[in-house]
Order: structure tokens, then C-alpha cells, then sequence
């Protein structure tokens, strides 16, 4: 256990953004707190998880500031919740693009002051964080880009755009030709939307950095994400899951070095046979609705009760990853045109039908060396609900063990999930 980590705190930066200070100020204690007890107690990491320590330390002060600071050297920020906005156009136009999902508890009754109380936590907990002004990074941004994925979220922007400008890209929910066409054309605008508050023109050269750049990201993720697979595993599910977490607000290109360095030590523990549990510990494969920093609370809850998270089928996990875009267009119409292809493949299950998920778990299973799954869906998220029955269907048909669970950020139901949890475990260990 480091004893000296500490979440720093800022107030001089916080009063700047306009933040509401007296109350933040007893959050990096908490968190402070919360990551002694669920990561730094965690036994034999690999040593490369230090900067990511830093990256958490830092939070609300050490990467504010740099992105402060880069704004005020005239890069605009955009703040977005959902995987399906394409952040290579982003980087392309010079911008910075940080993702703003809210995995937070203690913005929730902010949100319910507005919003109803049965809607998605992930969506009243971002919500609560930009009217309480309790998120240094809702502060930060000059513009969101909400999306229209599912129906909390597309009404929700309707009102978040009364805090901060808020846009909206039009996601179709079938994956028909027609809906490709549209795809393409909300690429376009979103594009054209960057350029404006940039006030730059990408054209082809900048769009082909900005793919390289968060391809490289993507694939340093992917590298990581097949050497955790290794059986005994060399890195705990949770310091896995911090990482895809970090992904979405740290520079990219740093990211990926920093993945690169912890993948190298990786690999050499694999060849020194150092693991973070010992063979036979479950292995748990986690799918379903993404878990925004600091959602720890699944990841906990099962690596506590002896079984070890080998994936994520997430968009805070492998669907983030799992695709990159084609470097070889030879026109700008053909790079966009392949980088909506690559948006496509991303298998949410707001789209309808989505039998391409089902394939891609199992492909994932496979792939991790799990022996079970625990679908995991957020209170009020309809479609990952729904979508569950089909999927226990498919475990069951293939002999797969499976469990899903509905839950909030909420401490309140830790310990009847932890009874469900070590039952499963039970059910694999046989
Ligand atoms: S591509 S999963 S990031 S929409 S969990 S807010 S769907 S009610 S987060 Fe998502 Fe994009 Fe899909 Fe991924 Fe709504 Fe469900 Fe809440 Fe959700």
C-alpha cells in the first residue's frame, strides 16, 4: 500500500472554472480514500501502474491544468459521452476531446433536482456534475456532443444545453444502406461543427494524423487487453478497467506510450510467471453498459470475492478498441467513408437488430479464457436490459455459466450483489 498517495487539490484552478469549490472540496479526500482501499491494497501490481497512480492523483488539478492551459494556447475542448463520436476528427482539427460519462454517485441528487429520478444513472450522474459544478472537466469544455443513442440521453442534452453548448450527432439505431448514408453525412457535419470552433480546415493530412493517433491509442489498448488474457493473469481486472477509464481524458499519444511501458513489463511477467492470482481463479468476463470512472464497484465486489475480471465487452472496455481505422484511403471522402465504417462496427445495443454483440462476446469469451460472464446493466438502461435475455439464451445454449445484474452507483445493494457474485463463483469452481 502507498500510504503517500494523495488526490491533489487545486482551489485557485477550480475558482477559475467557475467551479462550485467549498463543495468539491472534500472529494479528492474521499477519492483519496476509496483508491487506497480498492486499488493501492491490490497485491503485486505491476510497477508500471505508477503512472497511472499519477494520472488518478492528478485528476482534478495535474491534466485540468494541462488542458486548461492547452485552451488557453487555443485549443477548444469537447466534452462527449458516447464512443460513437468520432474523436479522430477531433484531434485532427487540433482540438482536445476528453469523454465527460459520469460513473459518480454523489452527483446523482443534483440530477434529480431536474431530471426524474428513473432514468439512467450514468446520465443523471453527468447531468449532476455540470449543474452542481462539481466536475473540473464539464468545466473545461468549451462545447458537448451528445449523441442520440438512447432516449435518457437525447432528451437530457435538450436540457444540459441550457448549462453548456450542447450539439447532437444523430446515431441511427439499424445498420441498413440507407442508414450508412445518414452515418456519413452526421460524420460530415460533425466534422464541419469541429472546424467551426476550431476555425481550422481539416483536410486530408490532418484527418490521416488524427486517425493514426487514436488508432495507436486503440491498438496499445488491444495489445494490453491480449496480454491480460494470459492465464495466470499478470494485471488485475481492476487496474485494467482504471486504465480503459483513463483512456477517455489523458493525451493520447502519452496514453499509449505509457500502455506500451506497462504491456513490455507484461510481458516480461509472463515470462517470469509473476501473476496477480494464482491458477485456478475464476475467470470472470464482464459485459454489458459502460462503468465511467470511478464505477469500481462490480469490479470490486467480484475480484474481492476471489475471482479475477479477465474483459470488458464495454464501450469503458473493448468496444472502444476492438476496431481501427483503414490508414490507406486515398482521398478525404474515402478516409471519412472508412472511418463511419469503423463507427459502425461498434455493436451497442441501441441498434436493433444486434446479433453482431452476441457474436462478439463470444468471440471475447474465447478469446480472454473465461469461465463465466456477468452481464452487467445499468438501472433504467432498456435496451442492455432487453438485450440480456437474448444473450443468457446464447450462454445457455453453449453451456456458458451467466449472471446479469442491474445496478446503480449506489452502495446500497454491494451486499446482496457480493452474495449473488460468490454464489456464481461457487456455480464455476463446481
Ligand atoms: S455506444 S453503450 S457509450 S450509448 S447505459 S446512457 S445506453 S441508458 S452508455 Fe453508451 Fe454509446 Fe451505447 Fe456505448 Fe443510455 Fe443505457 Fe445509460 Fe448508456
Amino acid at each position: 500500500m502507498n500510504d503517500a498517495f494523495q488526490v491533489h487539490s487545486d482551489p485557485e484552478l477550480w475558482e477559475e472554472l467557475g467551479m462550485d469549490v467549498a463543495r468539491f472540496s472534500g472529494m479528492p479526500a474521499m477519492l483519496t480514500g476509496a483508491y487506497k482501499n480498492i486499488f493501492l491494497s491490490q497485491h503485486n501490481r505491476p510497477e508500471k501502474m505508477s503512472y497511472f497512480d499519477d494520472m488518478v492523483a492528478n485528476i482534478h488539478t495535474g491534466r485540468i491544468r494541462e488542458i486548461h492551459d492547452a485552451k488557453k494556447g487555443g485549443k477548444p475542448v469537447i466534452g462527449t459521452f458516447c464512443v460513437y463520436v468520432p474523436e479522430e476528427l477531433v484531434v485532427a482539427a487540433g482540438g482536445i476531446c476528453i469523454g465527460l460519462c459520469g460513473g459518480a454517485q454523489g452527483s446523482i441528487a443534483d440530477a434529480e433536482k431536474i431530471l426524474p429520478r428513473n432514468i439512467c444513472p450514468m446520465v443523471k450522474s453527468a447531468f449532476g456534475f455540470k449543474v452542481g459544478k462539481i466536475c473540473p472537466y464539464f468545466q473545461v469544455v468549451d462545447l458537448v456532443y451528445g449523441e442520440t443513442t438512447c432516449d435518457a440521453k437525447k432528451k437530457t442534452w435538450e436540457l444540459l444545453d441550457r448549462y453548456v453548448p450542447t450539439h447532437v450527432m444523430e446515431i441511427p439505431q439499424m445498420k441498413r444502406e440507407r442508414d450508412k448514408r445518414l452515418w456519413l453525412d452526421e460524420v460530415k457535419d460533425f466534422k464541419a461543427a469541429v472546424e467551426r470552433i476550431t476555425d481550422t480546415v481539416t483536410d486530408f493530412d490532418a484527418v490521416a494524423a488524427g486517425i493514426r493517433t487514436i488508432n495507436a491509442k486503440r491498438f496499445a489498448l488491444q495489445r494490453l487487453n491480449s496480454l491480460r488474457h494470459h492465464n495466470p493473469s499478470p494485471i488485475s481486472g481492476k487496474d485494467m478497467l482504471l486504465i480503459e477509464q483513463i483512456a477517455f481524458y489523458d493525451e493520447p499519444v502519452r496514453f499509449a506510450q505509457k500502455v506500451h511501458e506497462l504491456c513490455d513489463e507484461l510481458e516480461q511477467r509472463i515470462g517470469l510467471g509473476v501473476a496477480v492470482a494464482p491458477t485456478p481463479t475464476p475467470r470472470i468476463m464482464v459485459s454489458g453498459t459502460p462503468m465511467a470512472l470511478p464505477n469500481w464497484k462490480l469490479h470490486h465486489i467480484i475480484e474481492s470475492a476471489g475471482a479475477i475480471v479477465v474483459n470488458e465487452e464495454s464501450c469503458i472496455g473493448t468496444r472502444y478498441y476492438k476496431d481501427l481505422i483503414d490508414e490507406g484511403s486515398k482521398d478525404l471522402e474515402q478516409q471519412l467513408e472508412r472511418l463511419t465504417e469503423r463507427y459502425m462496427k461498434i455493436d451497442c445495443s441501441c441498434f436493433t437488430p444486434n446479433d453482431d454483440r452476441i457474436a462478439q462476446v463470444f468471440k471475447e469469451y474465447e478469446a480472454s479464457g473465461a469461465e463465466g460472464i456477468i452481464d452487467y446493466c445499468l438501472q433504467f438502461c432498456h435496451t442492455y436490459n432487453i438485450e440480456a435475455v437474448k444473450l443468457r439464451e446464447a450462454c445457455e445454449a453453449r453451456g456458458i455459466p451467466f449472471m446479469s445484474i442491474e445496478t446503480d452507483y449506489s452502495p446500497d445493494d454491494a451486499g446482496q450483489l457480493q452474495t449473488r457474485v460468490e454464489a456464481f463463483l461457487e456455480q464455476i469452481r463446481g
